[in-house]
C-alpha cells in the first residue's frame, strides 16, 4: 500500500519557510540545501519541491518538468560543490535512502550529494 505524505515532515516545512535551511540553490521545483548533521566535507540534500516520499514514487509520478528540474539541479549542485570528476572534482556519492530497509528517517524525498573526501565502499559484501 502507498504511503501517505506527511505535510508535517521536516522538509515540508522547510519548504514552507518555517525551519531555517542552509540553501545551496532554489529552482522552480528543488530544493538544496546543506545537511544538519553531514557526512562529509560536502554533504548537501536536494529534494523536490512537490510531495513525493520516494525516488521510485517520483520517478513515476511526477510531470516530465519535475523531473528535468531535479535532474538539472543535482547536476547543477554537483558543480557548484566542484565534486564532479575532472575538472579538479574528485569524486562524489549520491543516495537516496527509501523506505525501512533503506533507513529513510525522512520522509520526503531527498538525494543525498556527499564529497569533499574518500567515502569508501558503498555496502559491505553479502557474506
Ligand atoms: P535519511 O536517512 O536519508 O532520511 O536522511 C535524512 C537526513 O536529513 C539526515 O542526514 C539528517 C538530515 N536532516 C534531518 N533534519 C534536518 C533539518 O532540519 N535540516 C537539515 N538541513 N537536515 C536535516
Amino acid at each position: 500500500m502507498a504511503q501517505d505524505y506527511d505535510p508535517q515532515n521536516i522538509f515540508a516545512r522547510i519548504l514552507r519557510g518555517e525551519i531555517p535551511n542552509d540553501t545551496v540553490l532554489e529552482t522552480e521545483h528543488s530544493l538544496a540545501f546543506r545537511d544538519i548533521q553531514p557526512q562529509a566535507p560536502e554533504h548537501v540534500l536536494v529534494i523536490p519541491k512537490g510531495p513525493y516520499i520516494t525516488y521510485d514514487q517520483f520517478a513515476l509520478e511526477a510531470s516530465d518538468a519535475e523531473i528535468l528540474d531535479f535532474t538539472r539541479a543535482i547536476g547543477q549542485v554537483c558543480r557548484m560543490l566542484g565534486v564532479q570528476p575532472g575538472n579538479g572534482g574528485d569524486g562524489y556519492r549520491m543516495i537516496a535512502n527509501a523506505g525501512r530497509a533503506g533507513v529513510q528517517e525522512v520522509q520526503h524525498l531527498h538525494v543525498h550529494l556527499l564529497g569533499g573526501r574518500a567515502l569508501g565502499r558503498m555496502l559491505q559484501p553479502l557474506q
